[in-house]
């Protein structure tokens, strides 16, 4: 049995190896597996966290997930994630976003069959895709696929596309139903305050869903501070972001130093050696990192290579769509 993730890029990356490390901190006894997709290049730090660390690279195998690809060029990110079910030495396995973090242990979801999953908090009559229960399988995988290339996904990821495939998750079984606590979303803390803070001290696994993830934002290692956080969200709940923050200075950083120096990375990481620099100065703020250039992005999209839990993710070009329209 295994906890399983995937990193599509190198900022994923370095949120799987948070969840990781929160894992093992919290003494899991399963494996740990992380798919990575063939850009990744921080393969080195992941192996010294996961049991197991799988490029999958769907553009170049001749099988038929390349085939259901050239169907359906859209889907690159979800075809690459429904991998999952491939890892058919295991007998049970946890999918586990990136941008997820573990509070305690949670070894007890493997007694759950396939597929549980916790509500979404936008629409809890489909599952969350961002932790599940599944059992690694072939003959699955190769279903999953079909139905991917034949009906699309309708919200142009893999929760769309298992969500319709699962489709009796609603109303079939409650068993599995994971509670809430297993994939906590922040969203759901500002939309049902109340409820929050009566459960939220139960919350097992955080989700950062959304356009914002921890990566975007930058730390003050010095006084130990998220910056760019609003003042009174610490106060609101607990503060999620650092307790990132906090994991991946103390445990992730160094694992990257190890491996490849103490070259700079562009994750919004400063180091503050001293108390001279003013909150004022805009310098001290490192930008959100810039991964592509546009002309770049064009061509990974055209390439079948989209970024759609970044930079093409669904809100982004619902942006655009809506700068043309007004
Ligand atoms: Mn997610």
């Amino acid at each position: 049995m295994a906890f399983v993730t995937l990193a599509t890029n190198d900022n994923y990356a370095r949120g799987a190896m948070v969840l990781g490390q929160s894992l093992q901190n919290h003494n899991t006894t399963r494996k740990l597996v992380a798919l990575v997709g063939p850009h990744v290049a921080e393969q080195d730090a992941l192996r010294s966290i996961f049991d197991e660390v799988r490029v999958v690279d769907v553009m170049d195998s001749g099988d038929v997930a390349h085939l259901s690809l050239m169907k359906r060029p859209d889907l690159g990110v979800t075809f690459t994630k429904l991998h999952c079910w491939t890892l058919t030495q295991y007998s049970k396995c946890v999918f586990m976003d990136a941008d997820t973090l573990v509070l305690s242990n949670i070894d007890e979801l493997f007694e759950r069959e396939e597929l549980s999953a916790a509500p979404d908090p936008g629409w809890p009559d489909c599952f969350n895709s961002g932790v599940f229960v599944f059992t690694p399988s072939n003959e699955t995988h190769e279903k999953l696929l079909g139905f991917c290339s034949e009906n699309g996904s309708f919200d142009g990821g893999d929760q769309g596309v298992l969500n319709s495939f699962f489709n009796t998750w609603a109303t079939a079984d409650i068993s599995k139903h994971l509670p809430f606590i297993y994939n906590l979303s922040s969203i759901a803390i500002y939309s049902y305050l109340p409820a929050f803070k009566q459960y939220g001290h139960d919350a097992k696994v955080v989700h950062f869903l959304g356009k914002v993830k921890p990566w975007h934002h930058s730390y003050d290692a010095q006084r130990g501070e998220v910056r760019g956080q609003s003042p009174d969200s610490c106060q609101l709940h607990p503060d999620y972001l650092l307790m990132w923050w906090q994991l991946y200075s103390t445990s992730v950083l160094p694992l990257l130093q190890r491996a490849y120096g103490d070259t700079p990375f562009n994750t919004g990481y400063t180091e503050v050696d001293d108390d001279n620099v003013s909150q004022e100065q805009p310098a001290s703020v490192t930008p959100p990192p810039q991964k592509f250039s546009s002309e770049e992005r064009k061509q990974r999209w055209e390439a079948g290579q989209m970024d759609y839990m970044g930079d093409d993710s669904f809100a982004n070009i619902e942006r655009k769509l809506d700068s043309f329209l007004k």
